[in-house]
Parts: C-alpha cells; structure tokens; sequence
C-alpha cells in the first residue's frame, strides 16, 4: 500500500507542484472570500477538469457549504476532496483482477504514441509478478517495427510475444495469439494493436473486427482505452469515439508524470463515466499504479515534497 501510494504521489508530481497546489494554497486562508470561488473555478478549468465538470464539482460544493454552514476554509477544502472523490469513483473494480478459470483478454486501444506497448509491457509485468501466466499478441502490424518493439519488451519481462510479419491481418494474429494462449493455457492475453486516430472511420471498423475475433473465445474481455494526459481535452474525444467504436471498459491514463493538468481525470470520469483503471507514472516497466479515488486526490493536494 505504501508503494502505491508512492507511485501515485510521484505520478502526480507535477500537477501537485502546479495547479492543484494553487488549488491548495488557496484554501491555507482562513475563510473563504467570494473571489476565492472565481479563483477556484479558474484554475480547476486550467486544469483540465473541463467547464461542465468544475461547475458540477463547485455546485456540489457551495450546496454543502451551505446546509452544512462549512465556515472555514478547511472544511471547504474537505468538502471539494469529498466530492472530487465521489466524482472519481466510477467503477469497483478498478484493480488488477484474478482471473478464476477463464482466461483474461486485455485489449489495448488509442491513437497513436499514446503508450499503449509500453503499458503492455507494465501490465505484463504486473501480472507476471502475481504469478499469473500471460501471453502477448502483437495485433499492431502496420507500424514496421512495432511487433520488435513488443518482442524486445517481452523478452525484458520473460512472456511470450506471438507476432506475424508487418502488414499482416490484425484479425489473424488475434486468432494465433488466442489459439495459443488457450493451448498454453494461459491465465492473461494482452493484445497491442496499432495507433489510430479516433476520426478514421476505417480504422475503428477494424477494431471492431478484431474484438470479434477476440469475443468467440470463452473469456473475459476488457477494452483498455489508452489516453496521454498530457493530450488534455482531447482526450475526452477520443474516448468517446472509442466507445463508440468498441465499449471501452477502462481506461489506462499514461504520462501523468508529464503534465501539470492532472484534472482531465475529473472530466473523463464524470463526461464518459468508464473507470480510469491504472495511470502510467514514468516510462520505466514500474511506473504503473491502480488507479484509486482517494489515493489520487489526497496525492494531488498533499503538501508532502
Ligand atoms: N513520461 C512517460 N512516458 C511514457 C509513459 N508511458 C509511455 N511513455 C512514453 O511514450 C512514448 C510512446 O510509447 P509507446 O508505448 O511506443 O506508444 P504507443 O501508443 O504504443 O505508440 P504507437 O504504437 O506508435 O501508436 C515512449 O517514449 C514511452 O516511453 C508514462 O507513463 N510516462
Ligand atoms: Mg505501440
């Protein structure tokens, strides 16, 4: 737990140092002026929570603040904690699960340099760890060197890499890669396929095609939608787009590390409701941490260096 809440606090590092710790200085006054709301409104937009969310968030807010009659700024700092936390609480499971007697198959989706074959690589390594057997499909055969690129990581973390040549069908190494994990029976797939950008229409039908291949085998599927929080709003658009596309069942936010706008969090979670499962902290095979609520905002607003 004290790793966990270490790769989350490092994760959030910058957006602490930035935003959020504006956020926090405003409430070390003691009470609460009106210009303290405005101030508060701008930098949670700042911030990436997004214009519909900061108002939602700040109504929830000064509601309390008012039948509770909150006076001091403590109290209203709770208050905005408590319901950052609620907002972000979208989903239970939002941990790394133990596949009882069917086999796990973890789709990875998003648009391009996004981290997707970096976060396999983590999450490989996660599930490895907890000694469960994973295998990896490399379903992205249009970028030349992207299969290498995978196999050079599953050499690093010791799972198998099932790969065709670039320019293969995507459908085709599913299949391979699903017939094999069964015969090896494995306990975790995990597919990477190529990066695409969500407005080619072609290229999320072919998504489609691939998630069907994946749904004629008896197991559980999770869609893993991978959005840069460095890319802000944008990432709004593409997980929106990617639902459509596929019904995304989680999200893996990479790069928090890299940004001081930690708050697209709040938006995708209160615009798309799809659970944030993990975040992505740095670019070492250890900088991944489940994705929790309460770890998260109390990290974003702690005073810790
Ligand atoms: N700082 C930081 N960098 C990351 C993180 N995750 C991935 N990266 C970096 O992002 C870059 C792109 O990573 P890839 O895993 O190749 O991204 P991708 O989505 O597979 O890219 P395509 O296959 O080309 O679409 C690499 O330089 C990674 O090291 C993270 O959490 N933090
Ligand atoms: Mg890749």
């Amino acid at each position: 737990m004290t790793d966990l809440i270490e790769r989350t606090e490092r994760g959030v590092k910058r957006s602490r140092e930035g935003l959020f710790g504006r956020i926090a200085d405003l409430f070390s006054h003691l009470r609460i002026e009106d210009s303290t709301w405005d101030e508060l409104e701008e930098l949670l937009i700042t911030a990436d929570v997004g214009v519909e969310t900061t108002d939602k968030l700040l109504s929830e807010v000064r509601k309390r603040v008012k039948n509770e009659k909150l006076a001091e700024s403590s109290q209203v700092s709770d208050a905005l904690k408590a319901e950052m936390k609620r907002l972000l609480s979208v989903a239970p499971d939002a941990t790394i699960t133990n596949p009882a007697d069917s086999m796990k198959i973890i789709l990875v989706v998003g648009v391009n340099g996004t981290g997707k074959t970096t976060s396999i690589a983590k999450l490989a390594n996660e599930y490895k760890n907890r000694g469960q057997k994973v295998l990896l499909g490399a379903a992205d055969t249009f970028r030349a060197a992207a299969a290498d690129q995978l196999k050079m990581w599953g050499e690093r973390v010791g799972v198998d890499v099932i790969a065709h040549q670039p320019g293969a069908d995507p459908g085709a190494v599913v299949f391979d890669t699903l017939e094999a994990a069964r015969s090896r029976r494995a306990d975790v797939v995990i597919i990477d396929t190529a990066g695409r950008l969500q407005t080619k229409h072609n290229l999320m039908d072919e998504l489609k095609k691939i998630k069907k291949v994946a749904a004629k085998y008896q197991a559980d599927m999770d869609v893993l939608l991978v959005i840069d929080a460095t890319t802000g709003q944008n990432g709004l658009s593409q997980a929106s787009s990617f639902t459509e596309a596929t019904d995304v069942t989680g999200i893996f936010l990479t790069k928090l590390d890299g940004t001081a706008k930690g708050g697209i969090v709040f938006a995708i979670c209160d615009a798309l409701r799809i659970p944030i499962k993990y975040i992505g902290t740095g670019e070492k095979i250890d900088d991944i941490a489940p994705f929790d609520a309460g770890l998260f905002v109390d990290a974003i607003f702690s005073k810790a260096v």
